[in-house]
């Protein structure tokens, strides 16, 4: 059965293109800097980033991991927003790979400001676990795909470097954040130490993740890496796909950000469910179902019944995220099989 499949843009497929440049890919054993495109799409990112240095990892997970390993001590604290993917889905990895603390704060809407960053930054003395990082994301997924404003980006690095401490950005849709905020995507990332973004999402490669900094951070970050287990060999038949998305994907990201607000619109009109379509900014909507007799595991079972696929994000909130894969007609027959879902 085909299946209008919203539950992420990580099932996006590649494109032929990118399956083109996978069959001619020229490879090497990457653990020695010998393959090519690896190489070459370690060029291109930290050129699009505006950084010194990229490097190629397996996953959007481990990037974010292995730049908590490298900045971070055992015994610190990393700062994080409560609802951050670092924070609620990588598997407590944080302190298991690092041996950190987090130290989790509100944001409203998810965005953090200065003082509560300020505020949650431990006082040096003997008797406090020390911050070690403070980690950002945008754009910020469980809040709903909502994008934190640059200058609050920019007074958050700024102040954290005052006081020494670094600052990461989980940019796994950093893409999607610059397309909202009408910037270039070098703009988001300068005032971080380090980025993760994702080729694998929104951009549709089939597998992989970048991390970006300074030269002597990816040098460390290289290490560590392969400490993690991620070092690959032949990795260029994947790299090639990434290439692909880098060129070809960012520009159509602004589909995916139409399609989402056109879903919010929609489902905004039915009953029972709450959500504000101007609160909309990128390719995720989450949506409160409270107000139907439904929990979000029968809603989702229904819809599943109605050929649309969508997640849960608590036992109130759904989630859903447009891409390349989801078109704006299997986007209106969605919000049809929402309204009969709840008809029924
Ligand atoms: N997000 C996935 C799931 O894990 C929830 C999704 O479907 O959205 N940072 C952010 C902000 C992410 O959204 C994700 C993946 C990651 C990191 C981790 O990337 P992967 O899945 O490649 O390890």
């Amino acid at each position: 059965m085909d299946y209008i499949d919203l539950r992420s843009d990580t099932v996006t497929k590649p494109t032929g293109e990118m399956r083109e440049a996978m069959l001619q890919a020229e490879v090497g054993d990457d653990v020695r800097g010998e393959d090519p495109t690896v190489n070459r799409l370690q060029e291109l990112a930290a050129e699009r980033l505006g950084k010194e240095g990229a490097l190629f990892v397996p996953s959007g997970t481990m990037g974010n991991q292995i730049c908590v390993r490298v900045h971070t001590e055992p015994g610190q604290e990393v700062i994080l927003q409560e609802r951050s993917h670092m924070f609620n889905l990588e598997m407590a990895a944080m302190a298991v790979l690092s041996g950190t603390l987090a130290h989790t704060i509100r944001g409203e809407d998810g965005i953090l400001d200065w003082p509560s960053v300020d505020a949650a930054i431990r006082p040096r003395g003997s008797r406090f676990a020390q911050t070690g990082l403070v980690s950002l994301e945008n754009t910020l997924n469980l809040a709903g795909g909502t994008v934190v404003p640059l200058d609050r980006m920019e007074e958050i690095c700024e102040r954290a470097h005052e006081r020494g401490i670094p600052v990461h950005l989980d940019g796994a849709r950093i893409f999607n954040a610059a397309l909202f905020l009408k910037r270039d995507v070098r703009e988001l990332a300068r005032p971080f130490d380090s980025v993760m973004f994702c080729l694998s999402k929104g951009l549709a490669a089939p597998v992989g993740s970048m991390i970006v900094g300074s030269r002597a951070f990816i040098d460390r970050a290289m290490s560590v890496r392969a400490m993690f287990g991620g070092a690959m060999r032949q990795a260029g038949v994947l790299a090639a796909a990434g290439i692909v998305a880098l060129t070809t994907m960012t520009a159509r990201l602004v589909e995916d950000h139409a399609n989402a607000r056109f879903l919010a619109e929609g489902l905004s009109q039915i009953d029972g469910i709450a959500i504000d379509p101007h609160s909309v900014q990128s390719n995720i909507l989450v949506f409160d179902i409270a107000g139907t007799s439904l929990t979000t595991a029968e809603f989702s079972a229904r819809l599943k019944q109605r050929r649309v696929l969508a997640s849960e994000v608590n036992p109130r909130e759904m989630r859903l995220v447009t891409h390349k894969d989801v078109s704006r007609s299997d986007c209106e027959l969605a919000i049809q099989a929402v309204k009969e879902t709840l008809s029924d």
